[in-house]
């Protein structure tokens, strides 16, 4: 038995799969909700509510209390002794600031006291900026009025400045309390956090979350000289090293041995961001697949085949954690258009299912910018849908089944336009998320992108890539073989292209002349 655990310290909750490798199944899973388990950090939700100004944070002792609580639930399904090889992701861009005796105290953690004890008087920073935190517009504009321009950091950094981003975090926490930024001897990312705690030592960041900071060089997957001094001072000194995902930290701290009985000398593979860990823990790793999550917001994200950065700035690059490098572009108006237009005529979703059904693909030359609120990709501030059609009944929402095939055709349209600078050729787009369980919105996907797609029902593939991670790694697995094993292709959940590609050539202009007008 060979047995890999893969953790993933997200949002709302820390859960963890164990995969049996040699049997390929899964032997124990877990999951520890933060709002539910741990009410006493009064966060709902998984971040502290009330944020100023855009601000959102959650609190690092919080997700280290939940790694304890996972442990303990994996721990009743099965013998942790028995686990080889550990790895996991954190949720993207958060950043943990930690001062002077965190070096000392993360090397000598002692079982008497539980691991959020031990760090707290670690932190330089009560609390840690996660993700949605939207409160750098202005940091954002320094930064690139330093490096001369959006595209110079695009270029540099695989994104624009974006208030998310780790660096924009940074630059406001210095510029807020400067001493208790001087007084920060390390700054984390969420990834490497968890995984120096689990290792017992300061953990290196690897180049799928490191670019997730606006503060590493593309090209060199390391720190940018000119990024980390338009950020910050003296940052260089506060960031841990950078490397490849495909990087052994060491062996997992003997606190965990004593705790939770699992073996001394279990490797740890660095941890990653959540997206870089699903595009593994989706089966996507290899340049020639895409996965598309169409849900609140759509994402897509695809190991990329060069390196390259979207020279209109809405999309992303970061670290493929098993090599190269991977994208990954947001549309906001995902499943949120879906059901407004679905709203809009009073449908439900199997009259929406019956309208794309009972119409042409190619919607007669009828097309729609489907924005309902302001998109990133493009960027464009429209709060309700531009028509274009060749009636009047058409454009004045007079054809509700016009209209709903106009929406779903406009999203995937403009996907396909928008991920062109990914110079992708994918074989396969593997759809998941809530809306893929539609089979007539599958259908438009597969007509659009001229591709076979294949619906997926993988839950929790940011866990399980890290531990599939873990086991290609310590185990010596081979990723095609976990492939074809975790895997397996339902003819059902297929859906092949049924109308040729000249259908929508001229779609693709029109869209694109549309899109012009409207900017
Ligand atoms: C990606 C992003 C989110 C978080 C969610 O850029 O911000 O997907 O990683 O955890």
């Amino acid at each position: 038995m060979s047995l890999a655990l893969g953790i993933d310290s997200s949002t709302q909750s820390c859960s963890a799969i164990v995969i049996d490798t040699t049997k390929s199944t899964v032997v124990a899973e877990a999951v520890v909700n933060f709002g539910e388990s741990l009410p006493q950090y009064n966060a709902p939700n998984g971040f502290i509510t009330n944020g100023i100004a855009g601000e959102v944070h959650a609190d690092p002792l919080m997700w280290l209390d939940a790694l304890e609580l996972v442990f303990e639930q994996l721990s009743s399904q099965c013998d942790l002794a028995e686990v080889r090889a550990i790895s996991g992701a954190g949720q993207q861009h958060g950043s943990v600031y930690l001062n002077e005796s965190w070096f000392d105290a993360v090397s000598s953690l002692k079982t008497d006291q539980s691991l959020s004890a031990q760090i707290s008087n670690c932190l330089s920073r009560r609390s840690a900026p996660i993700w949605m935190d939207n409160s750098t517009t202005e940091e954002c504009r320094e930064i690139t009025t330093t490096i001369g321009s959006s595209s110079t950091v695009c270029a540099k950094s695989g994104s624009i400045a974006i208030e998310r981003f780790t660096g924009p975090q940074i630059r406001r926490f210095y510029k807020q309390d400067p001493s208790a930024y001087q007084n920060t001897a390390r700054v984390h990312l969420v990834s490497s956090f968890i995984c120096s705690v689990l290792s017992g030592a300061d953990a290196p960041i690897d180049t799928g979350d490191g670019a997730g900071m606006n503060l590493m060089h593309l090209d060199r997957w390391d720190w940018d000289p000119e990024l980390l001094a338009a950020t910050a001072p003296d940052l260089a000194d506060k960031l841990p090293t950078i490397h490849p995902g495909t990087t052994n930290t060491g062996f997992l701290a003997e606190y965990f041995v004593r705790k939770f009985r699992f073996s001394p000398k279990t490797p740890i593979t660095i941890f990653t961001g959540d997206n870089p860990s699903s595009l593994v823990g989706m089966g996507a790793a290899e340049p020639g697949t895409v996965v598309l999550s169409l849900g609140t917001s759509d994402t897509f994200f695809a190991a990329m085949p060069e390196v390259v950065a979207d020279p209109e700035g809405c999309g992303h690059v970061f670290g493929n954690p098993l090599g190269g490098s991977m994208s990954l572009q947001c549309f906001v108006n995902g499943s949120l258009a879906r059901e407004a237009i679905k709203d809009k005529f009073s449908y439900d979703w199997d009259q929406f299912s019956d309208a794309l059904n009972q119409t042409p693909a190619g919607n007669e030359g009828q097309m729609m910018l489907p924005f309902f609120r302001p998109e990133i990709s493009p960027r464009i501030e429209l709060d309700k849908p531009q028509l274009k059609g060749n009636s009047q009944a058409f454009e004045n929402w007079e054809q509700p089944d016009a209209a709903i095939r106009a929406c779903i055709e406009g999203q995937f349209i403009n996907m396909k336009l928008r991920s062109d600078w990914m110079q992708l050729s994918p074989e396969v787009i593997y759809l998941t998320g809530g809306a893929s369980q539609n089979d007539a919105i599958a259908q438009v996907v597969a007509d659009i992108f001229q591709c076979k797609v294949q619906r997926l029902s993988v839950s929790g593939s940011v866990a399980l890539g890290g531990a599939l991670r873990a086991a290609i790694q310590s185990l010596e697995c081979f990723t095609q073989s976990l492939e074809a094993e975790f895997f397996k292709v339902d003819s059902e959940q297929v859906f092949n292209p049924q109308v040729s590609a000249d259908c929508y050539t001229d779609a693709f202009i029109s869209f694109e002349k549309l899109l012009k007008q409207s900017l």
